[in-house]
């Protein structure tokens, strides 16, 4: 298996629904825009592409989960759009360009990241219309509670309301749980659902929450590393942005370790589950990324 090819052939599948989805007439155009800018702007498309992988996988067919893929993405880049707003995080650049309050406005970033949680809805509810089947209400129900206040949600005010306070390695696990590993878990468990692979479930669960926390400790460590005179000395908070990061209480060498053993993990797990290969390379290729 090629499994650069097989990722850029999954990650085309999905940029070409999302371009279809995301062209919707019926609506303000200012708004389809500021949705299409951040939609659009090139991420990896991981949690569609998990959720993609682990149906097929387990059995299931592409056309049964594609749809319903992309709205995880859709959610994905409301929760980017919002993060990144003066109100929060007040970053000016995401993935490179401008960020959607830059280029449109705050107002207009706002209801752009609404519209994108609302139209995900709206398409993991046609698709459990037209298809007709439990497992899709058993998957919305699953991509509803990530996203949030006990998942992504939860785990962004835990965020917010420990800025500036050296917290625990564990009160870090706990919120980073929350606020990207469940998003990541519940796209591998819909993957699971929708192939209607009940008795993967928990090794499915088990992957996410591995992989959730590993791409978090290699985001820690990237962001660290592209500048790393950010880190306060001894402080255990990261000084550009305020917070304790795994990197700021571990250091930087204890950080890799713990990727390295959550990853260990979840590779444990991908190949009971996949055992085509592409999980496990596309969980070491989430380890080694760049950006
Ligand atoms: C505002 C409700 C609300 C939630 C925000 C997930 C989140 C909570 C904020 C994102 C902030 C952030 C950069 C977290 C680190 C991990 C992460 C989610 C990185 C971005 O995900 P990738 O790498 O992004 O999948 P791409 O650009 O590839 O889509």
């Amino acid at each position: 298996m090629d499994f650069q090819k097989e990722l850029m052939l999954k990650q085309e599948l999905i940029n070409r629904r999302l371009e279809k989805i995301i062209n919707e007439d019926d609506a303000p155009k200012k708004i389809v825009e500021a949705m299409k800018y951040s939609l659009l702007a090139g991420g990896k498309r991981i949690r569609p592409v998990l959720a993609v992988s682990i149906c097929e996988a387990l059995g299931g067919k592409i056309e049964d989960i594609l749809d319903f893929a992309c709205s995880i993405e859709l959610i994905h880049t409301y929760s980017l759009i919002h993060d990144d707003l003066p109100a929060m995080d007040n970053d000016d650049l995401r993935r490179g360009k401008p960020t959607n309050h830059v280029v449109f406005g705050e107002a207009t970033a706002i209801l752009a990241g609404d519209a994108l949680l609302n139209y995900a809805f709206e398409i993991i509810l046609k698709e459990a219309l037209d298809k007709n089947k439990y497992c899709y209400l058993k998957a919305a129900d699953i991509i509803a509670k990530s996203a949030g206040i006990k998942g992504m949600i939860g785990g962004q005010v835990i965020d917010l309301e420990s800025e500036g306070l050296n917290i625990s390695i564990e009160a870090l696990y706990n919120m980073h749980r929350k606020k990207t590993g469940a998003l990541i878990e519940a796209s591998c468990l819909c993957g699971c659902i929708i192939a209607q692979k009940e008795d993967m479930t928990d090794t499915v669960k088990e992957y996410g929450k591995n992989l959730g926390i590993a791409f978090q400790i290699v985001d820690d460590i990237l962001d660290y590393e592209g500048d790393p005179k950010k880190l306060g000395k001894n402080t255990g908070i990261d000084k550009k942005n305020n917070k304790s990061t795994f990197v700021s209480i571990l250091g930087i060498d204890e950080s890799k370790k713990l990727a390295q053993e959550y990853s260990k993990n979840a590779k444990n797990n991908a190949k009971i589950i996949d055992k085509s290969g592409f999980l496990l390379s596309l969980t070491d290729y989430l380890l080694n990324r760049e950006s």
